[in-house]
């Protein structure tokens, strides 16, 4: 019996020494599991006297269901302490402010392309769809350049196939409208342009353009020059100038480059902005437009240039870095 008494008080003194519910465990363990210190008392008793074997198991069965008791106790006063202590470090500060989750926002080139679409929408011009991968033909033949003219050397581009290139420039929209629908005509498109360039400053591989003509009775210089200047003047304000210069494209003839100043930017320097003309008979004529009725113009700019322009970026390959900096300041 003295051996039961020993063994609970050691029990006894190890809860009250534990410190934490873990301490507790390992107690549980050593005195109460399967191969404890209590549980083993249990295996003496074949060696006792028969009287003595129910007094001495029913000593170490209450010696055992006190120690439960006394465990269960302990760790239910242990627990509080520990779980305040957890709320504590993993208090949540409810004060601070929140952070606010980042907005995504239209590109600079499609805000761009935005406005332009307003512009020359409100102008009467409907906007169409083109294909970036497009026909050899479109991209060239339709537009008057001659087998291995050298201006094709201008806009050498990627080749998928023989007939099938990423288009140079929109511009190749025009074969395609004017097989399908007749003048009179105001037709845009805006749209991913591609060529075999040095890049720089000024030039990608990878840009946008808008491309845009008319085609109806009477349509002069003026006309392309009226209209011009509008939309130059809808994208960069009333103050803008705009330049003539001639020069060649085989899709139109006359044939001008025009690029426009603002006293604002670049100390009033001008920035060619694209070319234009009136659109080559020998192109109408192919398409069965007769040309002593209808005469037509376009003209072709590079999207970059204008926000170029309008803020004062001094190199496109910022528009394709995708630097969020670069990018968020444009609203
Ligand atoms: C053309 O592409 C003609 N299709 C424009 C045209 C249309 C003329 C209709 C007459 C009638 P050009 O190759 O000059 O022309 O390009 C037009 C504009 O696109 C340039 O002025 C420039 O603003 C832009 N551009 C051309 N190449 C690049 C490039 N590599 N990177 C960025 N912008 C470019």
């Amino acid at each position: 019996m003295e051996q039961v008494t020993a063994v609970q008080t050691e029990a006894i003194t190890a809860i009250n020494a534990a410190r934490s519910t873990d301490d507790l465990r390992v107690v549980e363990l050593e005195f109460l599991g399967k191969s404890g210190k209590l549980s083993g008392l249990m295996k003496g008793i074949g060696a006792l006297p028969n009287d003595q074997k129910p007094l001495f198991g029913a000593a170490v069965n209450q010696a055992k269901s006190q120690v439960e008791a006394l465990l269960n106790q302990r760790i239910q006063d242990l627990k509080g302490g520990e779980l305040n202590r957890q709320f504590e470090t993993e208090r949540i500060d409810i004060t601070l402010p929140g952070r606010a989750p980042r907005y995504g926002r239209e590109h600079v080139l499609q805000l761009t392309t935005n406005k332009i679409k307003r512009t020359l929408g409100s102008m009467g011009f409907v906007y169409q769809e083109s294909p970036e991968l497009e026909h050899f033909r479109y991209n060239f033949d339709a537009l008057n350049y001659p087998p291995d003219h050298p201006a094709m050397d201008e806009q050498d581009t990627f080749y998928v196939e023989d007939d099938l290139v990423l288009r140079t420039q929109c511009t190749a929209l025009q074969g395609r409208v004017f097989e399908t629908q007749k003048p009179p005509l105001r037709v845009f498109t805006v749209g991913r342009t591609f060529r075999n360039e040095a890049v720089d400053r000024t030039h990608n591989h990878t840009f946008h353009q808008v491309d845009c003509f008319m085609i109806d009775r009477g349509i002069s210089m003026a006309h392309l020059k009226g209209t011009l200047g509008e939309f130059a003047r809808a994208m960069f304000g009333p103050e803008v100038n705009v330049r003539f210069r001639p020069d060649f494209f085989p899709f139109v003839e006359p044939g001008v480059d025009y690029a426009i100043s603002t006293p604002k930017l670049f100390n009033g320097k001008w920035v060619e902005l694209g070319g234009a003309g009136l659109i080559h008979p020998n192109i109408l004529e192919r398409y069965g437009i007769d040309t002593r009725e209808f005469s037509g113009f376009a003209f072709g700019l590079g999207v970059e240039r204008i926000p170029m322009m309008a803020y004062g970026i001094d190199d496109l390959r910022h528009f394709f870095d995708n630097d969020f900096r670069f990018l968020s300041q444009f609203a």
